[in-house]
């Protein structure tokens, strides 16, 4: 035994917000490793992660979520708001994630089912570093800060580390009384097959245009270690064979860049040698199927 339970605290703190506001970012700034995939696209995120901060006696568990769609279309995006719905009735505290400076009816919806679920927030006002006058924000935390009940309201920058300490801070405060949820060496509850399925979408819908990224799932079929190198096969999967030929590019090469990309992410991120095999494959209709999304990892059983 090293810290016995006695005295600690231990919450989950689920990342709540519009599609694209920095959850990710934030999370995985906050743990200090890639944990998920972040890309200027909404709805990147398509599952609940967790990431684990511990520091001395406390450990914050954070949950990021996929981006809340006031109106969602298809079944994926329904999907994605239950899921997040259901990380914000679980959590001991809310950090609610709002961009500086805007406040839009998206966030409204938002705060509307932080109210309805009754759990304390904290208002966090990412990507402030934007703002070039940090004056020129104070009506807007004003005109938060009247709006609800907030633990706190915290201005910061994920992308920066600008005032992450603050946040910290905060959590630290009011963070229940309990024991540690998971080992103090443990960063996520994912594992390495997950990491690598995000970093290929990741480099996958950073090379897409707007056309295909919301049609692209990704999942790991085989991972082998062998002494000195990894061999990963994994899947790419579409919904229409246009959308296969846009992938794989002319002549393979995008996919031959999506390849390198992933590739040199994943060495650095797993520090060894990967050896990366692309398959691209149409699934027709699987965003619309709930079997699909669950075969997919997105539809998580509970
Ligand atoms: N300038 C700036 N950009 C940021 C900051 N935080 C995140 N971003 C950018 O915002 C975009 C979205 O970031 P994500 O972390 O993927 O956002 P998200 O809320 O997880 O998005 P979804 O998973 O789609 O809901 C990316 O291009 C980030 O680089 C920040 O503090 N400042
Ligand atoms: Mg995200």
């Amino acid at each position: 035994m090293t810290a016995g339970t006695q005295g600690t605290h231990c919450g989950l703190v689920a990342l709540i917000g519009r599609p694209n506001v920095g959850k990710t970012t934030l999370m995985n700034r906050m743990v200090g490793e890639k944990l998920a995939a972040i890309t200027r696209k909404p709805h990147t995120t398509r599952n609940r992660i967790l990431g684990i901060v511990t520091e001395g006696r406390s450990q914050t568990v954070l949950i990021d979520t996929p981006g809340i769609d006031p109106e969602p279309g298809r079944l994926v995006n329904q999907v994605l708001n239950r899921t997040a719905v259901q990380a914000l009735v679980d959590a001991d505290i809310v950090c609610f994630i709002v961009e500086a400076g805007r406040f839009e009816a998206g966030d409204g919806f938002i705060l509307d089912a932080i109210r309805s679920a009754g759990r304390p927030a904290i208002l966090v006002v990412n990507k402030v570093d934007r703002i070039p006058d940090k004056k020129a924000l104070l009506p807007f935390l004003e005109a938060r800060a009247q709006e609800h009940d907030y633990l706190a309201v915290v201005p910061l920058s994920a992308k920066t580390g600008g005032n992450l300490r603050g946040l910290v801070e905060e959590l630290g405060r009011h963070l229940p009384e309990g024991p540690f949820l998971y080992d103090p060496e443990q960063l996520s509850d994912r594992p390495e097959r997950f990491r690598a399925e995000e970093m290929i979408r990741e480099a996958l819908l950073e090379r897409l245009g707007q056309e295909v990224p919301y049609s692209v799932a990704v999942r790991v079929e085989g991972w082998e270690d062998r002494p000195g190198i990894t061999h990963i096969d994994a899947l790419i999967v579409v919904e229409r064979p246009s959308q296969k030929g846009i992938v794989i590019g002319k002549g393979g090469q995008m996919l031959k860049r999506i390849g390198q990309a992933a590739r040199q992410q994943l060495e650095e991120l797993l520090g060894r040698r990967i050896m990366l095999r692309l398959t691209v494959r149409v699934e027709a209709g699987w965003s619309q199927s709930n079997r699909a999304l669950r075969e997919l990892g997105i539809e998580e059983p509970r």
